[in-house]
């Protein structure tokens, strides 16, 4: 078993996934979690020589990094030995299920981002833009839903981007119109793994 680190926050969603993977594999006990601070505007002088672009999550493995969330989902998953990730053609579903979760989830930080500027300086058309693009996604996923089984990584992207939704766009209501969705959500939040994973406004 290699040496594990991850550069973990207990309120990123990419961080998240990788835990909600760690716990669904059984490997959360074999990871040390460094608790590291990022924000767009302020590298992190001290995670650059792991990750050039100052981002979270990143795992060290033996002194080697990996990185970004999708990368250290795939590699938890094959060193567990476990199916967390199809093969065949339910591979490319799950894929694409999890790049609509991430991109989700990159919208919502830089949403988040915007709308925490001083009004005056927040750019509508941005703001306008990320709703819209958010909006689409949340409707093209409630005709999708419940999805296919058996749970996979596509699943764990998606849970972590209507999470995020709860999070941090409370006042969003996403649910409403979307039954659907709801339900499966649900269906996510009762896992343990999710359960154990609930974002904190406590330090780690
Ligand atoms: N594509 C990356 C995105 C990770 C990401 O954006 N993480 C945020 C925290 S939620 C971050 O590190 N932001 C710091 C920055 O952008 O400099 C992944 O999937 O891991």
């Amino acid at each position: 078993m290699p040496k594990l680190q991850l550069h973990w926050s207990p309120r990123s969603p990419f961080v998240r996934k990788v835990m909600i993977v760690a716990h669904e594999t059984g490997l959360v006990r074999d990871i040390a979690l460094v608790r590291t601070r990022v924000a767009m505007a302020e590298p992190n002088a001290a995670l650059l020589p792991d990750n050039p672009l100052s981002k979270i999550p990143t795992l060290v493995a033996d002194g080697e990094a990996i990185y970004d969330s999708a990368v250290i989902c795939e590699y938890l998953n094959s060193l567990a030995g476990t199916d967390l990730l199809p093969a065949g053609a339910a591979r490319w579903d799950a894929l694409t299920r999890q790049s609509l979760g991430d991109g989700m989830m990159d919208t919502l930080v830089l949403w988040r981002n915007e709308r925490m500027r001083p009004a005056d300086h927040q750019n509508k058309a941005l703001l306008a833009a990320f709703a819209v693009k958010i909006a689409a996604a949340l409707d093209h996923l409630e005709h999708q839903a419940p999805f296919a089984v058996p749970f996979d990584l596509g699943h764990i992207a998606l849970g972590c981007a209507l999470g995020y939704l709860d999070y941090r766009f409370a006042d969003h209501n996403w649910r409403v119109g979307r039954p659907a969705l709801a339900a499966w959500h649900a269906t996510f939040e009762a896992r343990a793994s999710v359960k154990a994973t609930v974002p904190s406004e406590e330090e780690g």
